[in-house]
Parts: C-alpha cells; sequence; structure tokens
C-alpha cells in the first residue's frame, strides 16, 4: 500500500481524533501515547566482534564454509561493538533511543556452553548494561540470537533435548549476573528462523537441511524458552519483564488456485504457529501433529506455556507460498505480487500486513502487552565521499509501517513500542555486509560511523513522540 492510500484509509477508517488526525489524506500530526517506547536493537555476532571471545559460535564455523557467506565475510571484526559500545550507545541516545535490544553471545560467557564462565565476557555485558543506563537507555537483554556455542552443536545442538536445561542454566547465569540493572529480557530472538532457515533450508548456520533437525530445534527451542522463563522468574521474580520475540509474517497464497490456499494455510502453521501457539495457547497447531507429536513428551506444553510480560514482535514483509512437493513441508515460495515494491532483498513491502499480524495478535492471543522488537529494510545505498547516506527510502519505509503502528494503536492493540532495525549497518548473515539495514552507515575499512538520513528522521521521531513526514 503507497502512503497516500494508507494516510486516505486511516481517514476513512475513522482514525482520528485523539492525539492522531488525518485531514483530506494528509497527516497533520501523529502523536504517539506518552510513554510509547522508541528503541534499536543489535545482536552480538552481527556487531560485536570476537574481541577476546575464546570459543567459536555456530556462526564462526558456518562463516568458514566456502560458499556460505556472499561477500566471504565473518563476524570477527563486524563493528567492533565490544571496543566501541560507548559511542554507539551516546549515538543511540542522541538519537533519542530510551531502550536498546542488544544480545549476549552464550559462548563469550561459557565458551563450552556450561560449566565454567569466562570473566572477561561476563564483564562486558556488565559494562555494556552500566553504559546503556549511564546514556539514559533501558537495557532489554536478548539471551539468544543465533550464536550457539560450537561446543553445543559438537554435542547435538538443537537436536538434543538436554540442550533446553543447558540454556535455563545459562539463562540463571546471566539473571544473577546483571539482574540487579536489567528488568527486560528476551528468551530467543525469531527462533523460527533459526529453525526453518539454519535447520531446514541450510542458508544460516548450523547449515542443516533436514525437515527432522528443523522440528527438533523448533521444539527444543520452545521448550528452552519455558525453562528458561521459569530460571528468570526464580532469580527475578516479578520483578522481571519477560518476553520471547518472533519474526510473524502474514502467510498468503501466491495465486488463486485452492491448493495454494492451503499451502500458505501450512506454511503459517509452521513459520508462525510453531512458535506463538506453545507459548501462549500451550498447543502446537494441529495441521504439523505428524511431525510434533513424536517431539513432544507429556508435561512439554505445559513447561512452555509461562506466563510472559510481554510479546515482541519482528516484522518486515508478508510470504507468499504455493504447493511444492520438494518443499520441506510439501509447500513453497511462491511469486510476490506484480507491483509491490521489493527491498534490495527482494522482500515484499507491504506495511499493511504489520496491522495484519498485530490484529492477529489482538484477536487470537488475548491482545497481549506488544513491542516491535524489529522493523527496517535494505536498499542499495550510495554513500558520499564524507559517509553520508541519503536514505530516501528507508525513511519512506519506517514512515509507513510507523504510522501503521499508530493505527494498530487507534485500533486497540496493545502496543507499547518499536525498535528500529538497526543503529548501523552489520553483519546481515549469509549476506555479509551487502545488505545494510542501518540508521548509521558502518565505514568497513575504518568502522567510522556516520549517520544517514533515517537516523535524522528517527531522531525527530524519538524526540517528538510524533510522526514525522517522510
Ligand atoms: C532478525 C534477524 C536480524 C536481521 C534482520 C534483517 O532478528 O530478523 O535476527 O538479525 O539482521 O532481520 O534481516
Amino acid at each position: 500500500m503507497r502512503r497516500r492510500d494508507l494516510l486516505a484509509s486511516m481517514a476513512a477508517a475513522g482514525v482520528g481524533g485523539g492525539a492522531l488526525t488525518v485531514t483530506a489524506g494528509r497527516a497533520e500530526t501523529v502523536q504517539f501515547p506518552a510513554g510509547f517506547v522508541w528503541g534499536t536493537a543489535t545482536s552480538s555476532y552481527q556487531v560485536e566482534g570476537r574481541g577476546d571471545r575464546q570459543a567459536d559460535t555456530i556462526w564462526d564455523s558456518f562463516a568458514r564454509a566456502p560458499g556460505a557467506i556472499v561477500d566471504h565475510s565473518n563476524g570477527d571484526i563486524a563493528c567492533d561493538h565490544y571496543h566501541r559500545y560507548a559511542d554507539d550507545l551516546a549515538l543511540m541516545a542522541k538519537a533519542g533511543v530510551k531502550a536498546y535490544r542488544f544480545s549476549i553471545s552464550w559462548a563469550r560467557v561459557l565458551p563450552t556452553g556450561s560449566g565454567g564462565s569466562d570473566p572477561r565476557g561476563l564483564d562486558f555485558y556488565s559494562r555494556l548494561t552500566d553504559a546503556a543506563l549511564k546514556a539514559g537507555i533501558e537495557p532489554w537483554v536478548c539471551l539468544f540470537h543465533w550464536d550457539l556455542p560450537q561446543a553445543l552443536q559438537d554435542h547435538g545442538g538443537w537436536s538434543d533435548r538436554l540442550i533446553a536445561d543447558r540454556y535455563a542454566e545459562y539463562a540463571s547465569l546471566m539473571a544473577k549476573h546483571l539482574g540487579d540493572r536489567v528488568t527486560r529480557w528476551v528468551t530467543f530472538n525469531e527462533p523460527n528462523v533459526h529453525a526453518i532457515i539454519g535447520h531446514g533450508f541450510g542458508e544460516h548456520a548450523p547449515g542443516l537441511k533436514s525437515r527432522e533437525a528443523m522440528f527438533q530445534a523448533l521444539h527444543h527451542q520452545n521448550l528452552a524458552h519455558g525453562k528458561g522463563v521459569q530460571a528468570l522468574r526464580a532469580t527475578g521474580g516479578d520483578r522481571f519483564k519477560l518476553g520471547t520475540v518472533l519474526s510473524l509474517q502474514p502467510c498468503r497464497p501466491a495465486d488463486t488456485a485452492p491448493a495454494s490456499a492451503a499451502a500458505a494455510q501450512l506454511w503459517d502453521a509452521l513459520w508462525n504457529r510453531c512458535v506463538l501457539d506453545p507459548p501462549l495457547l500451550g498447543r502446537y497447531p494441529e495441521a504439523l501433529a505428524e511431525y510434533t507429536d513424536d517431539l513432544v513428551q507429556d508435561k512439554d506444553l505445559a513447561q512452555i506455556r509461562q506466563k510472559l510480560d510481554f510479546l515482541g514482535v519482528n516484522y518486515y514483509s508478508p510470504m507468499y507460498q504455493k504447493t511444492d512437493p520438494a518443499g520441506l513441508i510439501g509447500t513453497g515460495w511462491g511469486a510476490v505480487p506484480e507491483g509491490m515494491p521489493r527491498t534490495a532483498m527482494d522482500w515484499p513491502v507491504d506495511p499493511q500486513g504489520l496491522l495484519d499480524v498485530l490484529s492477529d495478535l489482538r484477536d487470537h492471543y488475548g491482545n497481549p502487552e506488544l513491542y516491535i522488537t524489529e522493523n527496517g529494510a535494505c536498499f542499495a545505498e550510495t554513500v558520499a565521499t564524507d559517509g553520508r547516506v541519503d536514505d530516501a527510502q528507508r525513511v519512506a519505509y519506517l514512515h509507513d509501517h510507523i504510522a501503521v503502528a499508530r493505527r494498530a494503536i487507534a485500533e486497540k492493540v496493545n502496543l507499547r513500542g518499536y525498535f528500529a532495525w538497526t543503529i548501523m549497518d552489520n553483519f546481515e548473515w549469509a549476506k555479509g555486509y551487502t545488505a545494510p539495514f542501518g540508521l548509521m552507515h558502518v565505514d568497513r575499512a575504518t568502522l567510522a560511523r556516520t549517520p544517514k538520513a533515517s537516523y535524522d528522521w528517527f531522531a525527530k521521531l524519538a524526540h517528538s513522540n510524533t510522526l514525522p513526514a517522510a
């Protein structure tokens, strides 16, 4: 939906009154509720750089495999956030950012995944937390953003049920270490993407192409989430605000064939419901019982369904599906509708899809406290000699999605915050450094950070709590 259509439909839907006023298809003031959280997010492997981390993660190993990363790069240096975090936090604070979701590198604090901890790793996260608080930024600590210690992978990784207990021990260690200063905890980032893209398609670490491993990874991450929540509560009680972060994408049929509608529904069960339903509803989708039944033991679902304080939604785009007998569950990617804009990674741009996802959570999952924990886009960029990037397309993307977020609030979605992905260009997984998502450009030779136009735009938004024009 183009911006003008969106604003017109907001007006038609009567989204006016209160703070949001839309006249004749032109937004005058789109204001957010007081206390709405403006944040940004990163992940350990994507930004930290190796620093003095002793042990490999599965992403170190994966990046060494020929052809795994398009530009043959890795996260050894990344953004060197490990050493530059204080400057990065200052740049976040300057942009008016009040919350920073970062992830802990499990291998940095527990080199073999369990047992003896590395004081240097623990100390780093302690300093990062202190620096965030000092900058007036609330740390949101995510315990797992895909960089599993290689030592655990060597024991079967997420295929091994016992990993859920290792995860709970690790959660407990971090809760004890940071819990006097951190209240916001995220158990997992996108367990569905890690399971499906990393274990099913093999395009991310650990590079497995196995339906069986994919379902094991889904279930054992769900189980680890449940055990992790219990471990965190045991340390922080109700003072801790606990949640998980899911990548939710509307799954739509690629064409009008009835089989495509069925394929889209089945893919939705895998992509969205396999990670939403167990923690929130205490069940797996019926349509996938043939794959999940054997994995789920007595009491697992009760363990997984723990009281949560919030849910994080990462939203980028919808997906289009059709049948494909060779696919992981008999479905495959279909064509994106003609005329729909795309990002440089070919992801369809559809802000309306965000409203679909949020409304579904309001209507079918009890309207939990929600945060958009990631949203953003990569486009081809021209870097000026002074490092400046005029990323008008990113500004338009952010504007249109944030306008939809405001509309969702008007439609009674319990949405409390928005985190831009991401503060600076970083290691975009299999795309290496070829797919910039940042509000700041990072010079790969000098690692100098230069705010882009989108940084200035986002700063205006975060400082004023009002949506600026794109
Ligand atoms: C995610 C990913 C991020 C990606 C981003 C853009 O949580 O989706 O973890 O790490 O960089 O989504 O692809």
